[in-house]
């Protein structure tokens, strides 16, 4: 092939708003609508790649510089993406009334650990490198995993990601049919629907919305009626180093790990240290920065990878190694996301040997979709697609309708904000500061 083929010809950066159900967590609810970028890199040879990532307005100001400076340059060359965001310089949050505290340190929204402009700008320049290597691969003939260096495995475990929600959003919204889980009967319920609708065999229930008596219960309930099962517990460091230990006491027995009980990898270390119950995060060993104290400190045994804020695919394999090198297991983040990163996600968890765990999705909450046919999990599984590229087709009529919603948005849900959505049921809640118990 002629290597002028492989330059990209032309960049497409389409905001849209996908809706969601009212999901709890730590930080209030979600959104009735929530915002995501899918990027389309085109190249001259006439092969458009694809990529999906956060759409908040500060990762939409980063893209742009990109999606300019890309014409011209060949779809091969990620490794100097990042250096492309170098004029980009996304504003961080203020905690809320002012003044930075924890909370502001703490991804607002996303729960993904502290936020820092790099980490901004590796969650938008993941996009355009799946993209990249979609549009390399479908040059080529040949699966995102064969750029990876091949897949070890054919298919990818999921598991099913159980959340506290209400039947449907305070004031106006998408509804669905799943109803309110506000109990442990709620979640065994929503599990039981998991498990028949996609066979899932790992339960991931997100915690940091009760206190944790309410929660230890419905692990409880979920035990019962999965003997053997692979549970999790995920409070987003809401809790104190006294109550992890005190959960961990009482539910080590049936926990698969506990995911960042407390905040910080101090208050990690320390939980780690005085119990035998494997930990987890997405919060406290987000950055390549924040590896070396995590690791020496034994704070977590198991570090989810997310290639959205990893800085994409490449640095994916980078940080399993990583893991690999020091004994960490590892497992897989998830947000609100679409086709388009389910099937990055997928594809990468192909290639990496040391992944052990089921991988977190929040896909099956979602109703819409911009890719084609929609992914369809079978025992809890996805295969590994081995066609040209990520294996995906967008959907250009469903791309305009969420592209249509958030052009007629009034600016109010451009932004993720959970705290903002619990407000209209609660208008005197404001994210409680961690630890919350
Ligand atoms: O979607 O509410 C949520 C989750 O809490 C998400 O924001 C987290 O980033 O799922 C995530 C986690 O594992 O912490
Ligand atoms: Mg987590």
């Amino acid at each position: 092939m002629d290597a002028k083929m492989l330059l990209v010809d032309e960049v497409r950066l389409t905001p849209i708003l996908i809706s969601d159900p009212p999901l709890l967590n730590v930080q209030g609810v979600h959104q009735p609508f929530t915002p995501r970028l899918v990027v389309e890199v085109i190249t001259r040879g006439g092969v458009s790649g694809l990529g999906e990532t956060y759409g908040d307005g500060v990762y939409l100001e980063i893209a742009r510089p990109i999606a300019e400076a890309l014409p011209g340059r060949a779809v091969t060359d990620v490794n100097s993406l990042f250096a492309l965001t170098a004029s980009a310089d996304p504003a961080l949050p203020a905690a809320e009334g002012g003044g930075v505290d924890v909370d502001a340190s703490i991804d607002a929204g996303g729960l993904r650990g502290a936020r820092t402009a790099d980490k901004l700008r590796l969650s938008v320049v993941s996009a355009f490198e799946t993209a990249c290597l979609d549009a390399l691969g479908k040059s080529l003939g040949l699966p995102v995993h064969a750029l990876l260096g091949g897949k070890v495995r054919d298919t990818v475990e999921y598991s099913a990601y159980l959340f506290y929600r209400w039947a449907a959003h305070p004031g106006a919204g998408p509804t669905d049919d799943w109803g309110a889980a506000l109990d442990p009967a709620g979640i065994v319920a929503q599990a039981r629907r998991f498990d028949r609708l996609h066979g899932f065999r790992s339960f991931k229930l997100k915690g940091g919305v009760f206190a944790p008596e309410r929660e230890i219960a419905a692990i409880r309930a979920l035990a019962e009626a999965f003997p053997g099962r692979p549970l999790r517990l995920d409070p987003n460091g809401a809790w104190s180093v006294e109550t992890s230990l005190a959960v961990a006491r009482e539910l080590g027995d049936a926990l698969e790990y506990l995911e960042d009980p407390a905040s910080g990898t101090g208050a990690m270390a320390e939980i780690a240290a005085r119990t035998d119950v494997p930990l987890a995060t997405n919060m406290c060993v987000t950055t390549f920065e924040e590896v070396p104290e995590a690791f020496a400190k034994g704070a977590v045994r198991i570090v989810l990878c997310d290639h959205h804020y990893w800085g994409g695919l490449h640095r994916t394999r980078e940080l399993a190694a990583l893991c690999r090198t020091y004994g960490v297991g590892l497992s897989m983040h998830s947000n609100t996301h679409l086709g388009i990163s389910l099937a990055a996600m997928t594809q990468v968890a192909a290639t990496l040997p040391g992944l052990d765990h089921a991988c977190d999705t929040h896909y099956p909450w979602q109703t819409e979709d911009v890719v084609t046919p929609r992914p369809v999990f079978r025992a809890g599984r996805l295969a590994v697609s081995d066609a040209p590229g990520l294996g995906i087709e967008l959907d250009r009529t469903a791309l305009a309708t969420l592209h249509r919603r958030w052009l007629d948005d009034d600016g109010t849900l451009r932004d993720r904000d959970d705290a903002a959505a619990m407000r209209v049921a609660d208008p005197a809640w404001r994210t409680p500061p961690v630890p919350r118990w």
